[in-house]
Parts: C-alpha cells; sequence; structure tokens
C-alpha cells in the first residue's frame, strides 16, 4: 500500500512514527516492508540565519524518524550541546534569540553547501537521509522557497504600522503574542509542487493530513500551487486529524494561527475550512478526538481517541485513519 502523509513538524512527526508502526514498521528507522509511506512536508518556516539555512520541519521529522530528535524538546538533536550559539551570543551576531545546536549545525552546513553547490531542496533531503534512513521518503512540498511572514504591528511603533516579520521570529522570538493580522506564504504564487510529491498524493491508496498545525504546515502545503490538484485528483480518499482537542491546540500556538485566518479553534470549525473535497475543499474524512463532534458538509466524521501518548496510540490513530480512508492494513 502507498500512503501520503501531508506533515508539518513535531505533531507529522510523531504522527509518522504511528503511520510506521501501523504498517508494520520500526518506528524509528528502515525495515522491510511491502508499504511504502511518503510524507510531504512543509517549507514555509526555513529561513536563513547565520548564513545557514535551517529547514524545521523536514528536519524535525528526519531526526524524529531517524532516532535522532531531543524527544523532550521535540526538535533539534538529543545530547545537543550549544558552544556555537553562546560563541555567536558573545560577538553580538544577531539572531540570538534562535539557537543553532552545534550537533544540528552539522546538518545547516551539509545543506547550505549543497544548496550553494545548485542542489534542489529535494535532493539535499534526500542526502541527509543517506545518514537518518527515516524508512518514510521525506520530500519538501516544494524545491522553491516558501516562506511564512506574519504581519503584525510593527514592534518598533506600535499599531500606527504594520509589518511583516519571519514565522520564526513570531513564533520563537515573540511567542506568537503580538496578533496576526495576516498570515502569507511568502513565495507560493510562483512555487511549483515538487513533481515526486504531487505523484506520490495522485498515485496513494490513502492520503492523510497529520494534525499538524492547520494553517503553518497544513496551510503552507496547501497553499503550494499543484497541492491541491493532485489532492483533487487522486484516487485515494483524503483523511485528516484533528491537531485541536477540546477546543485547544494539543501543544504549540495553532489557535493564535487559527485566529489570524478567522477559523475559531474547534475541530469542526478546523474540518469546514478545509472543507470537502467534493465541494472545492480537501477533505473526504475527518477524524475527532473522543468526546468532540463535528459536522462538515460532505466529510464523514469520526470520533477516536487522538493524543499521541505513545507510539501505539498513535499507531491505532493510523489505523483508524486508513480505516476511514477505505483501506485495510
Ligand atoms: P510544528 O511544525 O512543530 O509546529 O508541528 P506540526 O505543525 O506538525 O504540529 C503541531 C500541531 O500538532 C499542534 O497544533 C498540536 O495541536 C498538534 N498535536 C501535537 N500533539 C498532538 C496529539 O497528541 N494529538 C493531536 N490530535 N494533535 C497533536
Ligand atoms: N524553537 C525555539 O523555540 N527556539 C529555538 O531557538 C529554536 C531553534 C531551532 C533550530 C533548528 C530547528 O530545526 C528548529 C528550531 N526551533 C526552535 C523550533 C522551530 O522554530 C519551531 O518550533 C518550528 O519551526 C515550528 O514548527
Ligand atoms: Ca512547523
Amino acid at each position: 500500500m502507498r500512503v501520503t502523509v501531508l506533515v508539518g513538524g513535531v505533531g507529522g512527526a510523531r504522527f509518522l512514527l504511528g503511520v510506521k508502526a501501523a504498517l508494520g514498521l520500526p518506528a524509528t528507522g528502515e525495515g522491510e516492508s511491502e508499504h511504502e509511506i511518503t510524507a510531504v512536508v512543509n517549507v514555509g518556516d526555513d529561513v536563513w540565519m547565520h548564513g545557514v539555512r535551517i529547514c524545521p520541519d523536514l528536519d524535525t521529522c528526519m531526526y524524529t524518524l531517524g532516532g535522532g530528535i531531543d524527544t523532550e524538546r521535540g526538535w533539534g538533536r538529543l545530547g545537543e550541546t550549544w558552544t556555537v550559539r553562546d560563541e555567536l551570543a558573545a560577538y553580538g551576531a544577531e539572531p540570538t534569540w534562535f539557537g543553532l545546536g552545534d550537533r544540528d549545525l552539522a546538518t545547516h552546513l551539509v545543506r547550505t553547501r549543497m544548496l550553494r553547490a545548485g542542489y534542489a531542496l529535494s535532493d539535499v533531503t534526500a542526502a541527509l537521509c543517506e545518514r537518518w534512513r527515516p524508512g518514510v521518503r521525506l520530500l519538501p512540498a516544494t524545491d522553491d522557497r516558501v516562506e511564512t511572514h506574519v504581519v503584525v504591528d510593527d514592534p518598533d511603533t506600535g499599531p500606527q504600522a504594520r509589518k511583516a516579520i519571519h514565522f520564526q521570529e513570531w513564533w520563537v522570538r515573540f511567542h506568537a503574542e503580538p496578533t496576526a493580522h495576516e498570515i502569507v506564504s511568502v513565495g507560493a504564487e510562483q512555487a511549483n509542487v515538487l513533481p515526486a510529491a504531487r505523484d506520490a498524493i495522485r498515485d496513494a491508496d490513502a492520503v492523510l493530513l497529520a494534525p499538524s498545525n492547520p494553517v503553518v504546515s497544513i496551510g503552507t502545503i496547501l497553499a503550494v500551487p499543484g497541492v491541491r490538484d493532485a489532492l483533487r485528483e487522486t484516487r485515494a480518499k483524503v483523511v485528516g486529524l484533528s491537531p485541536i482537542v477540546g477546543g485547544k491546540p494539543v501543544r504549540g500556538m495553532a489557535d493564535a494561527c487559527l485566529t489570524a485566518i478567522g477559523v475559531e479553534t474547534t475541530a469542526e470549525a478546523v474540518g469546514r475550512h478545509l472543507g470537502a473535497r467534493a465541494d472545492g475543499g480537501v477533505l473526504d474524512g475527518w477524524l475527532v478526538h473522543s468526546g468532540d463532534t463535528a459536522e462538515v458538509p460532505g466529510v464523514e466524521v469520526r470520533s477516536v481517541p487522538l493524543l499521541m501518548t505513545d507510539v501505539e496510540a498513535t499507531a491505532e490513530m493510523a489505523r483508524r485513519a486508513l480505516e476511514l480512508a477505505g483501506t485495510t492494513v
């Protein structure tokens, strides 16, 4: 079976562990299987800092599935040290609010060198995965530069002027506290879906939307021209899992992102925002957490436990999603 999953960072990566387990693969690392899992990964968080290209969601997926993640933090490397960050701070080299770990930095150096030599991000990702062997084909949604920016009141002048800042600055430096007036995928209009990602969606037996941030992870993937077309064209059913449980994000600040685009922080509102495939949206099925309810016109909704407390619970979520997509493992 070919399963294609649209993912962001921590929520997406943890869900992929469960998809692997549900298909009989070891959660981390590679294994023998007749099944093929492809992850189409958000690139909107990507950023240049200190002269290196950082791809947080791709790296979170790669490290999580390859067994190298700091599981507590959810991003970055296990056993990380911070000598370079501290030395950069001693020079006053901005941005001092974003920490590049020593181990993680090696990934960014290899990536940057390859990008500068002319390789595409998808090639670079494949090369990095030679080391990490995530057991899932990790594909950036696009090789083009698409970066999420957030329009806020100018921190220097207050409400009389607005300014667009990089998503990382809003999220990490300002903890998503300044009201987001608008969230923009800069570059999306000129971007093209990665052909391999388009084919993985079109040729899948099931397409799943991980319980990732619906705005800055799933939303940014959907903003890449060609992704929605592929979702419309695929014969597979498309099933999403709600990242909103009991009217709150399970982790992080997705509520601030949803408010910015005028969507309520409920599983129902997010389901309606994604919409029915039959109706110009992307969903055939929508899983909400036990106890939550949702009515989404044209979409089959089921309530099942949606807390990724461990790999087995997450595998069960994946099984329920695959079942709703009409496939059996
Ligand atoms: P990020 O890129 O690191 O922010 O991660 P993602 O976009 O992939 O996922 C973030 C989303 O995952 C958040 O909105 C959380 O609500 C959601 N999430 C995290 N853990 C869980 C969980 O156990 N269950 C569900 N349903 N959602 C979760
Ligand atoms: N998140 C933080 O809160 N602070 C950091 O200093 C930080 C550094 C960082 C470096 C590499 C990387 O891949 C991720 C990093 N993150 C950091 C996480 C990241 O900013 C966000 O959580 C995601 O982009 C949201 O998905
Ligand atoms: Ca992200």
